[in-house]
C-alpha cells in the first residue's frame, strides 16, 4: 500500500488484512521506494558510446532509440531469419502482465518469428521431478503448516528466502510441532529449527530413501494408502530397501541415528509437512531428489490430512493461463535455454544476432560469467536491454531502454508460495521518460508497422484476458473485484487439499512409477542421483563443494545497488569450516579467491561452524562490477544441466578457495 501526496509516493506498507503476509515486508523491499528514486536509476534510453562492457552511454529519445532498434531488427531478420533474435527474459517482479510470468512481449516475438525462450533458471529441475510424481509442481497450500506437526524444512531458509512462512511454522509449533531444517548450512532458519541435519550437499535422494526405510522399519507405512492412491508401490519399497540408515549415513555424512531418530518421526506423526524448495534442485541430482522427496507422503499417507504432503510451489495451482498465443507464429521457431546463455551466445550454426534481455542480468545472475562477458563482448551481437538500474549487463548494452518499476506500473500478480491472485495499481506516474514492459513493446510493434490488433491490447484488457477462464478456482474473481480488493483466494477450499479427489496424473494415482518420466528418458522408477560434488572425485586443485544460495539483503541482484543494503551485506563472503580454512593457513577476515578454471572472486572469509567441511558457502546477489576484481559468484559457476528440464547446477561446483 503506497501513499501519495502531491503525485509522489511518501510511505509504503504491506497490507495487514494479507492473510498470508499479515503486512510484513522484508529488509529489501521495506526499502523499496528509497530505491525507486535511487540516483543511479535509469530515465532516459541511451545509445552506447564506449567499447561494449564499459558502460559508456549517451542519453537519446525514444524516437531515435525506437528507429535505431527497428532498422537493427529488420536488418538482422532479413538477413538471418526471426530466429536470430532471442528474447531473454529474467524473473524480474515476476508478473502476469509485466513480468516473467507473461504475456509481455511474446505476442510481438510470435510476429517476428524470434526463437522462444526457455525460462529454467530456477525451480524446472524440481518441478519436473514432482511433476512425474503428483502430475503438478504445485503441492501443499503453506498455509496449512498452521496444522503439521513434524515440519521439515528441506533445501530451504524460509526466514531469508520466503519469511512470510514462519508464522504458520510459529502457530504448528504453538500446538507442538516439532521442526526440523535440512540443509548443509546452518543457516538462520537452522538456528530456529529444534534440530538441524547438516547433510552433505546433493545426497537428499539418498536421505529420502532411507527416512522412507525406517518408517517401514517401522510397519508404519500406510498401506492403504499406497493400495488405493498409488502406482508402482512394490517396485518403489525394493529401491527403499536398498538405503538402510547405515548406507545412508556414508553418503550424506549425517549420523545413523539422526537419520534413524528422524525416520521414526516421520513414521509416527502426522501430519508431516514438508518444505522442500529450490535449494536442493539447483544440483546435478535435483529433479531426482524432488522426486523421491515427493514419494515421501505416498508412503506415509500424508496427503489425507490437511498439513500433512510436500510444498514446493503454489504455481501449479494458479489458472491465469500466460496467454502464449502459438497462433501468431507462422512457423515452428527454435527454444533456446536460459541455462545456456553462454553456449547459445557462442554457437556459429544459427547464431543469434540480437539479445534482447529484460527482467534479467544474466552478466551476474546466469551461469559461466566469464564467457558470457566475453560472447557478449561480440560486436556483431545487437543488445537491447529494457532496465531499471545500470546493471553488469546493462554494460554490454548497445541500445538502453528505462523501465518502470512496480508502483509504476499497472500488474497481475499470482503467487508461488501462496493461493492468492494480487492486483497491483501503479500509485506514482513513471519517473522520467521510463516506459512498462507493455507499453515499450506497444511503441515498438508500431514502429515496426505491424497490424496485428492483438500487439496494441491495453494493460487492463491483457489483464481481462488472464482472467477469462472457466477454471473453478477463478470462479467469482472478477478484474472489478481484484481492483477493489487488491487480493482474492483462489476460489479453493479452506484448508485446501489439492490431491483429495485424485492426482492430475495418468493413472490418476501417486506415481511411483511413472511412463511419462520414462518417455521424458528419465528412469520409470524414482532414484537417487547424486549431484556432481557428491557423486564424484573433485578435479585436481578444486576440492571444496561450493553452495550459493539467496542472499538475505537482496533479491537475486535486484537491490545489488542499494548502498544501505550493500552496507549490509558486507561486500562478498564466503564461509568455510575452521579445519578448511587451517588445512590452507586462512585467517578469518582475510580476503581470499574463490576459483576454479571457469573462473574467480574475491571474497572476504569467515570461518563458521556454519559450513561443514569440505563445503564453502557463500550467496547470490552481489554486482560484479561493484565487487573486488569486478568480478563474482557466478564466474566459478559452469554452465552444465541438472538432470531434469536442463535446470542450473548453481550449488553444485567445485571450488579452491585461496589467498589473495
Ligand atoms: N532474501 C531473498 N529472498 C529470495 C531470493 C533472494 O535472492 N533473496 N530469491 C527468490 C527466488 S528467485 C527464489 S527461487 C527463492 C530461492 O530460495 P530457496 O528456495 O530457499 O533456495 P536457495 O536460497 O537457493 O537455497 C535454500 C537453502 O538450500 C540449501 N542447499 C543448497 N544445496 C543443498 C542441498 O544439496 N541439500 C539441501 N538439503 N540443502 C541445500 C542452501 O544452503 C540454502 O540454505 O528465494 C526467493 N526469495
Ligand atoms: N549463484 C547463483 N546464481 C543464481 C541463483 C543462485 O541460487 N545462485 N539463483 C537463480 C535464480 S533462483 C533466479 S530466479 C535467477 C534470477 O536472475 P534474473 O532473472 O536475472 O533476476 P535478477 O538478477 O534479479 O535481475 C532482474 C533484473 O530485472 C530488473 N527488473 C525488475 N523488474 C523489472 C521490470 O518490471 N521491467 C524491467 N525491464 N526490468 C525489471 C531488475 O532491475 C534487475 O536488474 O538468478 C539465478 N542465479
Ligand atoms: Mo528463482
Amino acid at each position: 500500500m503506497v501513499t501519495v501526496q502531491d503525485g509522489r509516493a511518501t510511505s509504503m506498507r504491506g497490507n495487514p488484512d494479507h492473510p498470508y503476509t499479515r503486512g510484513a515486508l522484508c529488509v529489501k523491499v521495506n526499502r523499496y521506494l528509497e530505491h525507486s528514486r535511487a540516483e543511479d536509476r535509469i530515465l532516459y534510453p541511451m545509445r552506447r558510446v564506449g567499447p561494449k562492457g564499459a558502460g559508456e552511454f549517451e542519453r537519446i529519445s525514444w524516437d531515435e532509440a525506437l528507429d535505431e532498434i527497428a532498422t537493427r531488427l529488420r536488418a538482422i531478420i532479413d538477413e538471418y531469419g526471426g530466429e536470430a533474435i532471442w528474447p531473454y527474459q529474467g524473473t524480474g517482479t515476476l508478473g502476469y502482465i509485466q513480468g516473467e510470468s507473461g504475456v509481455a512481449g511474446r505476442r510481438l516475438w510470435h510476429v517476428l518469428g524470434a526463437s522462444r525462450h526457455d525460462a529454467n533458471i530456477c525451480s524446472r529441475a524440481g518441478s519436473y521431478g514432482l511433476t512425474w510424481v503428483n502430475g503438478t509442481p504445485g503441492g501443499m497450500d503453506p498455509e496449512n503448516f498452521a496444522l503439521s506437526r513434524l515440519i521439515l524444512l528441506w533445501g530451504t531458509n524460509t526466514l531469508t528466502s520466503g519469511h512470510h512462512l514462519w508464522k504458520f511454522i510459529q502457530d504448528a509449533r504453538k500446538a507442538g510441532a516439532y521442526v526440523v531444517a535440512i540443509d548443509p548450512i546452518r543457516t538462520r532458519t537452522a538456528d530456529q529449527a529444534d534440530e538441524h541435519l547438516p547433510i552433505r550437499p546433493g545426497t537428499d535422494g539418498a536421505l529420502a530413501l532411507g527416512l522412507m526405510h525406517v518408517v517401514l522399519e517401522e510397519g508404519a507405512e500406510d498401506r492403504d494408502y499406497l493400495e488405493h492412491h498409488t502406482l508402482g508401490w512394490d517396485e518403489f519399497r525394493t529401491e527403499i530397501l536398498k538405503y538402510p540408515p547405515a548406507r545412508v549415513a556414508e553418503i550424506t555424512g549425517l549420523p545413523e541415528e539422526s537419520i534413524r531418530a528422524l525416520g521414526r518421526r516421520l513414521a509416527h506423526t502426522r501430519p508431516t509437512g514438508i518444505r522442500a524448495t529450490h535449494g536442493l534442485q539447483r544440483h546435478e541430482g535435483g529433479g531426482s531428489a524432488l522426486r523421491l522427496i515427493a514419494c515421501i507422503p505416498g508412503v506415509t499417507g500424508d496427503w489425507r490430512h490437511p498439513g500433512g504432503g510436500v510444498a514446493f510451489s503454489t504455481t501449479g495451482h494458479m489458472p491465469l493461463q500466460p496467454d502464449t498465443r502459438m497462433d501468431l507464429l507462422a512457423e515452428p521457431v527454435r527454444r533456446l535455454t536460459m541455462t545456456r546463455l553462454a553456449d547459445h551466445l557462442e554457437a556459429e550454426d544459427k547464431p543469434v544476432k540480437c539479445l534482447w534481455v529484460y527482467g534479467a542480468n544474466p552478466v551476474a545472475s546466469t551461469s559461466d560469467q566469464n564467457r558470457i562477458k566475453r560472447a557478449m563482448a561480440r560486436e556483431d551481437l545487437f543488445t537491447v536491454v529494457m532496465e531499471q538500474f545500470p546493471t553488469d549487463t546493462v554494460d554490454y548494452a548497445d541500445i538502453v531502454l528505462p523501465a518502470t518499476m512496480q508502483i509504476e506500473h499497472m500488474d497481475l500478480h499470482a503467487g508461488y508460495g501462496h493461493m492468492y491472485l494480487l492486483w497491483n495499481e501503479p500509485a506514482v506516474a513513471p519517473p522520467g521518460e521510463c516506459a512498462s514492459t507493455t507499453e515499450t513493446f506497444r511503441r515498438l510493434a508500431r514502429r515496426l508497422g505491424l497490424t496485428e490488433p492483438s500487439l496494441y491490447d491495453s494493460d487492463l484488457e491483457l489483464a481481462e484476458q488472464l482472467l477469462a477462464s472457466d477454471h473453478p478456482a477463478l470462479a467469482g474473481i472478477t478484474l472489478d473485484r481484484l481492483r477493489k480488493e487488491g487480493w482474492v483466494r483462489l476460489n479453493v477450499p479452506a484448508p485446501f487439499q489439492p490431491f483429495a479427489d485424485g492426482f492430475p496424473t495418468p493413472s490418476g494415482r501417486l506415481e511411483f512409477a511413472s511412463a511419462r518420466a520414462a518417455a521424458m528418458g528419465h528412469g520409470r522408477m524414482p532414484e537417487y542421483v547424486p549431484s556432481r560434488t557428491a557423486g564424484s572425485a573433485p578435479p585436481a586443485g578444486y576440492p571444496l563443494a561450493l553452495v550459493t544460495p539467496a542472499s538475505h539483503t537482496f533479491l537475486n541482484t535486484t537491490f545489488g545497488n542499494n548502498p544501505e543494503l550493500r552496507r549490509r551485506a558486507k561486500g562478498p563472503r564466503v564461509l568455510l569450516n575452521a579445519a578448511d580454512a587451517a588445512a590452507r593457513g586462512l585467517a578469518d577476515g582475510q580476503r581470499v579467491r574463490v576459483h576454479n578454471r571457469h573462473g574467480e572472486f574475491a571474497a572476504d572469509l569467515e570461518i563458521s561452524d556454519r559450513v561443514r567441511p569440505g563445503v564453502a558457502a557463500t550467496t547470490k546477489g552481489h554486482w560484479a562490477k561493484l565487487s573486488p576484481g569486478a568480478s563474482s559468484v557466478n564466474a566459478v559457476v559452469e554452465e552444465r544441466d541438472a538432470d531434469m528440464g536442463r535446470g542450473p547446477v548453481y550449488h553444485d561446483n567445485f571450488v579452491q578457495v585461496s589467498a589473495l
